[in-house]
């Protein structure tokens, strides 16, 4: 039987009082994987807006023992801890933590190969599509067109210029026990798959979508809406893998121009009707990829 929000415990193994912005849902994502998780965890956290508001002393958010080493290990890290604890007869469940640009980019070699030597570990991308403590600065999953740090909207580039990479679909390729990709925005699915992850040996991956109000430049109040809507336009797919071989996909029950989903974040501002075009295309395409055909389009 799976989890419901009411049967998680009421004590926090990642507290309140933590310094992340308001609105963000990286707290979110992971107060919640813990709960699932429970007290027999190790957290590895690499460099992130999560050690930053999370572990940063004296203000440690953390009631699990947790570490940090480099920004470019985690994959290593967390083989390494598991292999110790298990050295000294303990099962502990050891997860890394770590953003997109930890993941897609500079995490991404030791992370292949914790996947590919099927080591017994969680590890967990939360999504905030871009580097955003150190100044929203574009990662490999900066979706087109997004205005960061360092492709500033101007006369040379409008943003981005290259797509999001499919880093779940490069996971997945590694045809590990379990990958999932999650949103806080389906509560009951997410605790599904962290539920699901706790209980599987051997490799597991998982990946949420974790809506950045400052950085995405959207009211901190419209944060799950954000995660919503990135389903039901299809620039966020909820689904779940085993050994390489998809076993479910959520499809939302409508689907939403890409337009009403980029319409309330600032990074997006600057968006011509050819750029919208653009990414409605790419959300179209993905759309296809994972669901075979498109459904009729309704408004909001
Ligand atoms: C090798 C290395 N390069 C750069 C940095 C600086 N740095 C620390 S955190 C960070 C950004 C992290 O981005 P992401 O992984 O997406 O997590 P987020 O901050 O968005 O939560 C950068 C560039 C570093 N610590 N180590
Ligand atoms: S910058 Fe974004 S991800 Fe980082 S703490 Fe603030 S809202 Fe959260």
């Amino acid at each position: 039987m799976s989890l419901n929000i009411k049967d998680l415990p009421d004590e926090h193994l990642f507290t309140p009082g933590h310094t992340a912005c308001p609105g963000c849902a990286a707290p979110i994502v992971v107060r919640n994987l813990m709960k699932v998780f429970g007290k027999d965890t190790i957290v590895y956290a690499p460099a992130n807006c999560l050690l930053v508001f999370g572990g940063t002393y004296p203000y440690i958010a953390w009631k699990v023992p947790y570490l940090h080493e480099a920004f470019e290990n985690t994959g290593a890290c967390i083989s390494g801890v598991k292999r110790a604890v298990k050295k000294l007869g303990k099962d502990s469940l050891v997860v890394g933590i770590a953003g997109d640009g930890g993941t897609y980019d500079i995490g991404i070699q030791a992370l292949s190969g914790a996947a590919e030597r099927n080591e017994d570990v969680i590890y967990v991308c939360y999504d905030n599509e871009a580097y955003m403590n150190t100044g929203i600065q574009r990662s490999g999953s900066t979706p087109f067109g997004a205005a960061t740090t360092t492709t500033p909207v101007g006369k040379k580039i409008p943003g981005k210029t290259q797509n999001k990479k499919n880093m779940a679909e490069i996971m997945r390729a590694h045809e590990i026990p379990y990958m999932a990709t999650m949103s806080i925005a389906y509560p009951k699915d997410f605790l599904r798959k962290a539920e699901k992850a706790r209980d599987t040996r051997g490799f597991r991956y998982l990946h949420v979508f974790s809506p950045c109000p400052t950085g995405w430049r959207h009211d901190p109040a419209l944060s799950i809406e954000m995660g919503r809507r990135a389903v039901e336009s299809g620039m966020w797919t909820l689904y779940e893998a085993e050994y390489g071989r998809i076993t479910d996909i959520y499809k939302p029950k409508r689907k939403i121009p890409v337009k009403e989903y980029i319409r309330d974040q600032g990074r997006f501002r600057h968006f011509t009707e050819e750029m919208v075009a653009k990414l409605q295309e790419y959300a179209d395409h993905k759309w296809k990829q994972m669901y075979g055909s498109l459904p009729e389009e309704k408004p909001e």
